[in-house]
Parts: structure tokens; C-alpha cells; sequence
């Protein structure tokens, strides 16, 4: 990866610090410890871009723990042995249900600005999968912006019809067609790409998330992959996680691997932000716990009628908000077993100290 082999040296700037991390350290602080961000995670070590350059050091130990646990784009304290001193607080934070069934949330990056939510014009153009990803850009703290790609393989009406298909959902969303092969990407996302603006690519596997980042860094780092046709399994070209520092300071970006299955947990907030509008209709409806079914008196119901609103809209809303409510359990009622356990070890183990002491 070019990052790590280059000799470019970036300063704290470029790598994404700004007054939102300095302000936590005390001056003695600053004057002791190494400010490093996380530009890969593996099994047993951690790659990080510092002022000094690249780093590679072992994972702590605890870094899989919950609370603890680490992710790309973090920032560190380094102490003068590059032993982990602590994890700066975050500007904003991605989770997702962890995959196969594990009771636990997954991090998926932290300290990202704008995430561009990757989908292509063809195959892949999906609202319901969209406003998914709205949700979890939403709760995670970040400006979302909607990448369309493979512009070159449609028509200019298939274009504007999907384009037309996101301002239905919110007028105010930013979205942009493009070719991601085209350096033109270059223009078309420089209001994002600022220095230490970080940018997250998100979105299914295939749609031209590490082609993106290979543009825009101006040279071949992520290795790209065509689809084949008979691959119904799906095949994810990219396997990890890495930032990577855009020439000409013009930003951070991260990409990710393709995600089949994003499954959302403690939400809430994403949720409402992402269908403000079904939520303002909500507010009007004649049950306050109006299930917009079939109640006398809905106003998402009556907004659906008068063609304002539509029922693909409604069902994605409640099916998101349903499936929130329902992980968010899982993983709380988790967190307390989990507590509970550790409270019983706890005294298990006080109580061999106490015999031991006797
Ligand atoms: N014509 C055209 N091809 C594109 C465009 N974007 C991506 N491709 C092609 O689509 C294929 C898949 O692109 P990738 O960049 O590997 O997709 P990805 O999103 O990184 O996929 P994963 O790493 O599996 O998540 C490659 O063959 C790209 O060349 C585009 O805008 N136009
Ligand atoms: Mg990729
Ligand atoms: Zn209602």
C-alpha cells in the first residue's frame, strides 16, 4: 500500500488532526505523547501513520474488548516506547451489528467527515439499501453524500430518474453521478476532499468504492475486481479496511470492503434523522401510538393516499425500525449478562482471597 512504503512524511494536519483532538490533551500530555491515527488493523498489529512517518505496533491486548476496542481512523497517544497510552474521544464513530449471529456491535471506522455511500447507477440502485446507509451515516456522526457510480454505462434518463428517486427521499441530499474511473472525480468531489477532511466509502461489493479511491489517489493502491456474471455468491475484492492520504492535501480516505450484511443496532437517532419526514407526519396522527396501519386518523397513511408520501418509504421506515428495537435488545440484554458474569467472577475470586488470607 502506497501509504507505508512511500517516505512521504504527512503532518498531523494532513493526517486528520484538528483542534477537536488537540483540546484533549493537557499540555504535559502534548509535551510526552506521540499523536498516531490508525490507518489499518490486523489480527495481532496495527498499522499507524504518525508525523514521524508510518508505524507498525502490536495490538493491545484489550483492543478487541468492548468500550476498549480500536478502529480504523482512530487517534492514539503513543508513548515514547510506542506503547499505547490511550484512544482520543471520537468526532464520530460507524457500528453495525457484528455478522453471524455474534451478540455484539462491530466498529466499523471512527473520525470521518463525510461519508460517500457508494452505489452504482445499474444492478445495485436500491432506496430501501440506501436509506440503510443513510441511517447508519446518520448515527454515526457523519455528513453522507451519495455516490453514484458507473454513470458511463447508463443513459442520461436512467441517471436522472435515480437521482430524481433520491430527492424524493430528502430534497436537501447531496448526490453525485459519476464514473469512477474518470479523473474528472477529482472535480466532482473536491468540496469534500479538503485537507484532514476524512472521507469513508461505503457500499456493496462491486460498485467502485476501491476504483474510487485508486482515482483519486492518482495511482493503482487498491487492488479493483470486475464481477463475473456467474458469481452469485458475490466475491469482495477488498478484505480490510486502510486509510489512505490523497496527494495534493486533499484529504483522507478510507476505504472498505464490500458489506453484505449491515444490520443495525441502537439507532434510534439515525432512524429519525433519516425519516424526519415520516416522523413529522407522525406527529400529526390521531394516536399518539399510532402503528400507521389502519387507525382511524394517520396521517403517514393519508400522506401515502395523497401521494406525498410513498408505502416502499413507510415499510423501509418500519422495517429499520423494527429490526433496531429488536438488536438493540439482544445486545443490552448481552451487556447485562455480561456484567453479571464479571460481578460473579469478581466475587468468586475476592472470596479465594479471603480463604487464601484466613
Ligand atoms: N465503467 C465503469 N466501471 C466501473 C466504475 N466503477 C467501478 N467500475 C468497475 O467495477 C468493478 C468493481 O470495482 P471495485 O472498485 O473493485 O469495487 P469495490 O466497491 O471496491 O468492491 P469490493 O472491494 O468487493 O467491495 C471494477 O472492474 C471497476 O473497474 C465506473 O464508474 N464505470
Ligand atoms: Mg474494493
Ligand atoms: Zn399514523
Amino acid at each position: 500500500m502506497s501509504n507505508f512504503h512511500s517516505t512521504k512524511v504527512f503532518s498531523l494536519a494532513e493526517l486528520g488532526w484538528n483542534n477537536r483532538f488537540q483540546q484533549q490533551l493537557t499540555l504535559d500530555e502534548w509535551q510526552t505523547y506521540m499523536p498516531a491515527r490508525v490507518v489499518a488493523q490486523h489480527k495481532t498489529e496495527l498499522q499507524l501513520l504518525t508525523q514521524q512517518g508510518p508505524l507498525t505496533i502490536k495490538a493491545p491486548i484489550d483492543s478487541t474488548v468492548h468500550d476498549t476496542r480500536l478502529t480504523v481512523g482512530d487517534w492514539l497517544l503513543l508513548d515514547s516506547q510506542h506503547n499505547l497510552y490511550r484512544r482520543l474521544s471520537r468526532s464520530s464513530v460507524f457500528r453495525r451489528k457484528a455478522v453471524g449471529g455474534k451478540l455484539e456491535q462491530q466498529l466499523i471506522a471512527a473520525n470521518v467527515d463525510t461519508v460517500l455511500i457508494v452505489s452504482s447507477l445499474n444492478d445495485d440502485f436500491n432506496l430501501n439499501r440506501l436509506e440503510r446507509y443513510l441511517v447508519l451515516a446518520h448515527e454515526a456522526g457523519a455528513e453522507p453524500v451519495v455516490v453514484l457510480t458507473k454513470a458511463d454505462l447508463c443513459t442520461t434518463q436512467q441517471k436522472q430518474q435515480c437521482i430524481a428517486q433520491l430527492h424524493s427521499l430528502n430534497n436537501l441530499l447531496m448526490v453525485v453521478a459519476l464514473n469512477a474511473l474518470d479523473a474528472e472525480v477529482k472535480q466532482q468531489l473536491a468540496p469534500w476532499c479538503k485537507i484532514g477532511q476524512t472521507l469513508a466509502l461505503l457500499g456493496s461489493s462491486g460498485v467502485g468504492k476501491s476504483t474510487l479511491v485508486n482515482t483519486l489517489l492518482g495511482e493503482n493502491s487498491q487492488q479493483t475486481q470486475t464481477i463475473r456474471e456467474d458469481d452469485s455468491k458475490g466475491h469482495h475484492t477488498t478484505t480490510g479496511r486502510s486509510l489512505h492520504i490523497l496527494p495534493g492535501q486533499t484529504g483522507i480516505v478510507l476505504d472498505t470492503p464490500g458489506m453484505r450484511e449491515l444490520q443495525l443496532a441502537n439507532s434510534e437517532q439515525g432512524i429519525a434523522e433519516t425519516f424526519r419526514d415520516i416522523l413529522q407526519l407522525a406527529n400529526q396522527c390521531k394516536f399518539s401510538d399510532c402503528k400507521h396501519d389502519n387507525e382511524p386518523g394517520c396521517a403517514v397513511q393519508l400522506a401515502i393516499e395523497q401521494g406525498e408520501l410513498t408505502s416502499r418509504r413507510l415499510s423501509s421506515y418500519l422495517k429499520l425500525q423494527r429490526e433496531d428495537v429488536i438488536n438493540s435488545a439482544t445486545l443490552a440484554q448481552r451487556r447485562s449478562q455480561d456484567r453479571k458474569r464479571e460481578k460473579f467472577y469478581r466475587s468468586v475470586q475476592s472470596d479465594m482471597k479471603r480463604l487464601k488470607n484466613r
